[in-house]
């Protein structure tokens, strides 16, 4: 009897006991969980996929990271709390019997219950203040996409050739470097860097004033998120390619930026000054030193104009004309998988028939060579198709201009292709005809030197890589027109 009577009053106080134990014991388990993420000032997330050198917002991954840690955490509070209370069930005490097993019951329940209802409640505050911060998010980040699209913005690495959206960027102030200075987890138009500088992370909000490297060899990008006009300047040897290149910097920057009102800036001014040297020399007669065959030297220009929608960085890539003399070292270079524009420059020396039509001049005479054109062409196009997985019976969409230098060492003054006819060499035309979508031949003399030798192929070139270059001379699909 009395020991019914115990059971009942110790009974109750223990399940009185274990209903107040139970809530105080949960009650407060979802904050000690939110105490535990929100001391870890990073998330997880963002560090795995960015781990960038730079302070994270709160309001971007971390605050649902923080959300469902929180819950997990609170739930194997709980389930500890409920696992330490068994170890004291091996009791003979009513009154801790029904307090441990009451106490149990109440965390599992209320506990569930607490937590379900706190993690609404945190979800809901979260997504309030999260809500206008993505919003503000996307329009920044569409504004980005567009400008880039619309623009066709890019770098490429003068050094390694690679091309990329955007370079890495180093902190001015402690030279950190930032892999992914976009809009994002560290801010959406600016960000703080380690060493507390704050650094702009838009095109818009002017990142591109900063320092960049390439993200694949560590070479300077002094591009500044321009749109690069990639244009190869390809021949065989001594055919002309740097005579063709320096006459059209200079026709670009003498002539065609005048009549256009464009503004051109060499990349920075150690390149200018290299440049304007060998411009001058160009200018006086002197030819230019013979190409290296086992480095691309990279010529960069950048055009501005009001009317552009964004600045254009030209890049005229040229190499030692034997370089191409093998289809293998045609394919290690990089940049013809992304290439806007090809130039070919050919010289009529290389033609068999060449000997016709040549001013009466002996040494002239002597400097015929011994290259087969169509042996190089031919090369270079399967190479190219290699390179850019194009089919045989597809055409390349990339325009070329070919070039036929030279010409004033030869009598004739018709349309270059009855010229490349009358040489024999109509299955050079054939040869454009049923590989390009758009061509175009030009008879060109670079030397005695004329401002404007190359300028009709400048034109049609920038013409057809960009629809903002607005040239009158554009040229038509499959064109095949002389100058
Ligand atoms: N007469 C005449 N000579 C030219 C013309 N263009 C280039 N040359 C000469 O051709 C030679 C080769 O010119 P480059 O510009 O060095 O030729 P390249 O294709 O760059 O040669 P590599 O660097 O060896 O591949 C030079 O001696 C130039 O003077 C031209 O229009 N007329
Ligand atoms: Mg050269
Ligand atoms: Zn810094
Ligand atoms: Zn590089």
């Amino acid at each position: 009897m009395l020991d019914f009577i115990s059971l009942v009053f110790l009974g109750i106080a223990g399940i009185i006991a274990g209903i107040v134990y139970g809530f105080f014991k949960c009650a407060l388990s979802y904050f000690k969980a939110f105490n535990y993420s929100f001391n870890r000032k990073y998330s997880l997330k963002t560090k795995a996929k960015l781990g960038e050198p730079a302070a994270e917002k709160y309001f971007f991954n971390k605050q649902y990271e923080d959300l469902s840690n929180t819950y997990e955490s609170a739930k194997s509070i709980n389930s500890g709390n409920i696992l330490m209370l068994k170890s004291q069930l091996n009791t003979k005490s009513y009154f801790t019997y029904y307090r441990v097993k009451t106490g149990q019951k109440v965390i599992y329940i209320l506990g569930n219950l607490i937590n379900v209802i706190c993690v609404s409640i945190h979800f809901l505050i979260v997504t309030i203040i999260s809500m206008p911060i993505y919003l503000f998010y996307f329009i920044v980040l569409c504004g980005e996409k567009f400008k880039f699209k619309r623009g066709k913005i890019g770098g490429v690495c003068p050094r390694c050739l690679t091309r990329f959206d955007i370079p890495y960027y180093i902190c001015p102030k402690c030279g950190r470097i930032h892999k992914m200075l976009t809009p994002g987890p560290y801010g959406i138009i600016k960000r703080r860097c380690k060493c507390k500088e704050v650094i702009p992370c838009t095109n818009l909000g002017g990142r591109f004033k900063l320092k960049a490297i390439c993200p694949v060899c560590g070479g300077d990008i002094e591009s500044r998120e321009s749109s690069p006009l990639c244009i190869p300047v390809v021949g065989p040897g001594s055919s002309g390619k740097t005579s063709f290149i320096y006459s059209t910097i200079n026709t670009l920057r003498d002539c065609i930026s005048r009549e256009r009102k464009w503004n051109i800036e060499f990349l920075n001014e150690n390149c200018g000054d290299k440049i304007k040297k060998s411009l001058e020399s160009f200018k006086k007669g002197i030819p230019p030193e013979k190409s290296d065959n086992s480095h691309t030297e990279v010529y960069n220009i950048f055009i501005n104009s009001s009317r552009f929608f964004n600045e254009k960085l030209l890049y005229f890539y040229d190499i030692g004309g034997e370089y191409f003399n093998s289809r293998a070292n045609i394919r290690t270079q990089k940049h013809y998988k992304y290439i806007e524009g090809l130039i070919f420059v050919i010289d009529p020396l290389c033609m068999a028939r060449g000997e016709k039509y040549i001013k009466k001049n002996e040494s002239v005479k002597g400097r015929f060579r011994d290259i087969n054109i169509h042996d190089f062409i031919d090369r270079f196009i399967l190479a190219l198709r290699e390179i850019n997985q194009i089919q045989p019976k597809k055409l390349i969409t990339i325009p070329a201009a070919i070039v036929i230098n030279k010409m004033d060492l030869f009598g004739y003054n018709g349309p270059i292709e009855d010229f490349l006819r009358e040489m024999g060499e109509d299955a050079l035309i054939k040869k454009f005809e049923y590989n390009f979508a758009s061509y175009k031949f030009f008879s060109c003399s670079l030397f005695p030197y004329e401002e404007t030798a190359a300028a009709e192929v400048v034109k049609w070139i920038l013409g057809e890589t960009n629809s903002e270059f607005e040239f009158l001379e554009k040229g038509k699909h499959g064109s095949v027109r002389s100058v």
